[in-house]
């Protein structure tokens, strides 16, 4: 079938059995039956370490190593450790955090999208310093009960200091997709991370072009598929 397909935002987690029953199942059926799979970040809700020998991370692991598709991964802001030895486990290839796709004679930008949100400084922070390799490597140098300790500390601290920040800040700027979308002259950005599935229209070097954004899998599947129709959103019961 000529259509690929892109996902993001499942926020795996031990906690959300029926989340992970459902990507499985998504892998068996609509996985199969398409070109290649991108995955654009937060399959999982949070990553520290390849080395974690959570039960959840082997089942993807086999499920995703069955495929025969090609599948490719970008980090998102919560898996943003996952590394190349648990990649080599699903089959999967990383990619970097911005990559143009030529699918169908269109110029396709796909990417996880929290950069795009940077109205959202004290998010921007944080990630700039959980993004440098001398503290990551430190890191994931520290026995796995410690790494658990200060990931709950820090998700703990976030969830307080999201609790007081707009829907606003936390959505993407117009500015910034404009930007990256004429930096690499794209007529189509795929993202997630906002989790406000939608295809927008909007302009980009006086050209038509359209931002198309995935939905996160907290109440349902999100799916987008591109083919040479064009591109479309899909939501489905897992
Ligand atoms: C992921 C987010 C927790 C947002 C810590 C260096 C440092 C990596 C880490 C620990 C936390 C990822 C890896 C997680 C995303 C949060 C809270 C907010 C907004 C260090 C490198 F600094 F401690 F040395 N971490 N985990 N957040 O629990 O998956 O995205 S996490
Ligand atoms: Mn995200």
């Amino acid at each position: 079938m000529s259509r690929t397909l892109f996902i993001a935002d499942l926020h795996l987690c031990q906690q959300e059995p029926a989340i992970t029953a459902g990507f499985l199942r998504f892998l068996q059926r609509e996985a199969t039956a398409c070109e290649a799979l991108y995955i654009l970040g937060d399959l999982f809700e949070s990553w520290i370490g390849d080395d974690d020998p959570n039960p959840l991370h082997q089942q993807v692991a086999e499920a995703l190593s069955a495929l025969t598709i090609p599948v490719w991964f970008i980090h998102g802001n919560r898996d943003f450790l996952l590394g190349k030895k648990f990649a080599a486990r699903c089959g999967m290839q990383l990619l970097p955090e911005e990559q143009l796709l030529e699918l169908y004679g269109h110029r396709v930008l796909i990417m996880h999208g929290d950069t795009l949100c940077t109205d959202d400084a004290g998010y921007l922070r944080f990630r700039e310093k959980v993004h440098q390799p001398w503290l990551q490597r430190l890191f994931l140098r520290l026995p796995l009960w410690l790494r658990q300790k200060v990931a709950v500390r820090l998700r703990n601290d976030s969830q307080q200091a999201n609790q007081t920040k707009s829907q606003q800040i936390m959505d993407v700027n117009q500015q910034a997709v404009e930007a990256v979308m004429e930096r690499y002259q794209a007529s189509l950005l795929i993202h997630g991370h906002t989790h406000r599935p939608a295809i927008h229209r909007l302009t980009v070097s006086d050209h038509p072009a359209e931002r198309a954004v995935l939905g996160a899998w907290h109440q349902e599947g999100s799916m987008i598929q591109v083919d040479a129709d064009g591109v479309s959103l899909i939501a489905f019961p897992w």
